[in-house]
């Protein structure tokens, strides 16, 4: 089969601290499942990350610290590149953004799209904060989203809807460093106009990619894009960053979702010269396939943003396609790093010693492809006990053993195959097809589900002809047997090489399958159309154990630890926040607060946090849209007795009109509450005051 030439990239980590479980399930794990495939079937292929290692979170967190942003990152750099290589993510490199390499590609990135005029050059009041003495961009600064009414959006992006924004953009915008309320400053900026690149944007995405990317990317592109795209500021007044490499930019750097994207040339190329490759086919050949693997929040920059940079300067190929997976979640709630509501990867493997490969399936088993997904303890030690030990090692276990047993190690010669042992060899064959069918689609879950199955047929094959018992009776039979068991274990060898590599290599191991040097190993094509993969005479090693079944105690030991942070949270929680500006009587007697009852409540198409309200307000029946629907079902609120703020001047929220707010609270869990009449039932429209 020709050799394809493949890029895929995987997003960036924030060397602002440690990772997680959700970066694993969401970007790393099917980013290297996808890789390592690609490899066994006999494709070039450039796997790519790095650090990210500007933008406002690295001095936010070095403040915190106490120490330099330089501290921060080299400190994070390396927890999280040894984090990727114990959980055997296969980068072919992995970079950082601070290095000379990418600078340079970065600065030469910029000046080729200034020298084409493809900025705009302009002079535009910011946010700024005149205790701190500094412009508010990113996360220097939150505020309501005006696209989905989130109360924690940073100045450029909406983590809750994705949206990228400007900060002025931002509703009672609040600097995150003094607290203090913004006031707008004068400041130049380049900025990208996107609005130039909507009819490109929708040949390409909206046309050309209408039925091959998937659902959840393609609808977040496409509500962008119909929405209007406006210019984004590719700069920004900070010490932190690449200095904007033109004249009249002294104090200004670029904003570090226009220079991270282009980390992954940068890595590219400091790849190429390590290994003595050339980098510009992987970015620059039209008959690559440039494949980028991300979380949700990040697709606006890889489907609308950095393409548009790739389109501008002229030189590049565009992304294939762009997998993005939702969320997990874990136990119920936000993955969340500040809040501590983590699984670390360095904790786990003090935890889980050696057991990377468990974290792998379940994750994969479990993946938040298409929507949010939740990681529990308990599945996680189903997935492990029910399938890895019972199904997957159990086969294993009795193939090595009985082999080792009845004729100490050796590849029994088969005598005439049985119909049953003609149909396993053939369903066994087919397994490489069925496992490419899934991954060629970005379907990781069903194609760790298909190579679960491998193994059941093999668990059933052994169950259904019990060789233990023929071993009495019928010698030759009990060597056909098991050699058809030995070459499905063989199978789960290779076909488990991308999701349980760790697994995988000790398979390989126990079945002396390892290839010597320079020999040609068991590879995912030569699979389907050989007969024998382990040859009558081969000696395998001796058997040993591939996973190890967890005890109850251990989940409890874990669920423990997550109460014990949650009990901080709530502690830390109670901290309340801090009282707003003294404001007048007058001011006071303003705001009309009434009870109002919900009669009606739907989701918001295409967001996740939106509910649309129908709110009997005693004065009329009003849509409020509210963004609750994390905390609340729909269906769970009709008739709910709520406060609500009626003479709030009415918003368009992704299209609707939403007539005032409902007063919320937020408990010590996180979860929002409604301020409510204590359950007393009052009449709708009646005053609170
Ligand atoms: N550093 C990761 C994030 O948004 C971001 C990805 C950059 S990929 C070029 O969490
Ligand atoms: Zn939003």
């Amino acid at each position: 089969m020709a050799q394809q030439r493949y890029t895929l990239t995987a997003a960036l980590p924030y060397t602002n601290g440690p990772i997680h479980i959700g970066h694993l399930a969401g970007v790393y794990v099917p980013a290297d499942i996808y890789a390592r495939y690609l490899r066994l079937t006999g494709n070039d292929v450039a796997f790519i990350c790095g650090s990210d290692e500007h933008g406002v979170a690295i001095p936010m967190k070095a403040k915190k610290e106490g120490v330099s942003p330089k501290e921060i990152i080299d400190k994070y750099h390396g927890i999280i590149k040894k984090s990727f290589v114990d959980f055997g993510i296969s980068f072919d490199n992995y970079s950082r953004t601070s290095a000379q390499v990418h600078h340079k590609t970065a600065s030469d990135f910029f000046k080729k799209l200034y020298g084409q005029d493809d900025f705009i050059e302009e002079v535009t009041e910011q946010l700024y904060d005149e205790e701190a003495e500094q412009f508010l961009a990113d996360r220097f600064v939150i505020g309501t989203c005006p696209n989905c009414s989130y109360e924690e959006a940073y100045g450029d992006q909406c983590e809750n809807c994705g949206t990228s924004l400007n900060a002025t953009d931002l509703i009672n915008p609040k600097s995150t460093i003094t607290g203090a309320i913004p006031t707008l400053k004068k400041t130049r900026h380049w900025f990208l106009p996107l609005d130039r690149y909507e009819g490109f944007l929708k040949d390409w995405i909206l046309e050309s990619h209408k039925s091959d990317w998937k659902p959840n990317v393609y609808g977040q592109c496409k509500s962008w894009i119909d929405d209007g795209l406006k210019p984004r500021a590719v700069t920004r007044d900070l010490d932190w960053g690449i200095p904007v490499p033109v004249k009249g930019a002294e104090g200004k750097v670029l904003y570090v979702w226009f220079d991270a994207p282009i980390g992954y040339i940068s890595s590219t190329k400091e790849w190429a010269e390590r290994e003595g490759k050339d980098w510009e086919p992987y970015w620059k050949d039209k008959d690559t396939k440039l494949y980028h693997f991300i979380g949700k929040d990040n697709i606006v920059f890889h489907c609308i943003i950095f393409p548009s940079m790739l389109k501008a300067h002229g030189d590049f190929i565009l992304p294939e396609n762009v997998p993005a997976n939702e969320f997990l979640n874990l136990e119920g709630n936000k993955l969340s790093t500040s809040k501590n509501w983590a699984v670390w990867l360095h904790e786990y493997l003090q935890e889980f010693h050696d057991m990377q490969d468990v974290l792998r399936y379940a994750l994969t088993a479990n993946a938040p492809e298409t929507k949010d997904n939740d990681f529990t303890w308990k599945d996680f030690q189903a997935r492990n006990n029910n399938e890895l030990v019972a199904i997957f090692g159990n086969f294993i276990n009795r193939v090595t053993v009985l082999t080792q047993k009845y004729y100490d190690g050796v590849v029994p010669e088969p005598s005439e195959f049985t119909e049953v042992d003609r149909e396993t060899l053939e369903a066994l064959r087919k397994y490489p097809e069925k496992i490419s069918g899934s991954l060629d689609r970005f379907r990781f879950r069903e194609a760790s589900q298909e190579l679960m199955n491998l193994a059941r047929l093999g668990n059933k094959y052994l169950a259904d002809e019990e060789p233990w018992k023929l071993i009495k009776t019928d010698e030759e039979r009990t060597k056909t047997i098991m050699f058809v068991a030995l070459q499905i274990a063989v199978g789960l060898a290779v076909l488990s090489e991308p999701f349980l590599p760790f697994t995988s290599e000790k398979l390989k191991h126990i079945l002396s399958v390892i290839p010597n040097e320079g020999e040609e190993s068991l590879n995912w094509s030569t699979m389907s159309h050989t007969e024998t993969l382990l040859p009558a005479g081969h000696q395998i090693n001796k058997s040993e154990l591939l996973f190890r079944k967890i005890e109850d105690q251990e989940i409890e030991a874990q669920l423990a630890k997550l109460e014990a942070t949650k009990k901080s949270n709530q502690q830390m929680n109670s901290n309340i926040e801090p009282q707003k500006e003294t404001i007048t009587f007058d001011d006071f007697s303003k705001l009309d607060m009434r009870v109002g009852t919900i009669v009606k409540a739907e989701k918001m198409p295409k967001a996740d946090k939106l509910l649309v309200l129908k709110v009997d307000t005693g004065l009329d029946t009003r849509t409020i849209v509210s963004g609750i629907a994390e905390s609340f079902k729909p269906e769970e609120i009709v008739g709910k007795q709520v406060t609500v703020l009626v003479n709030l001047a009415p918003r368009k929220l992704r299209g609707v009109e939403s007539q005032g707010m409902i007063l919320m609270a937020e408990n010590g869990e996180g979860k929002l509450v409604f301020v409510n009449p204590d359950e007393q039932d009052v009449k709708s429209g009646s005053l609170i005051s």
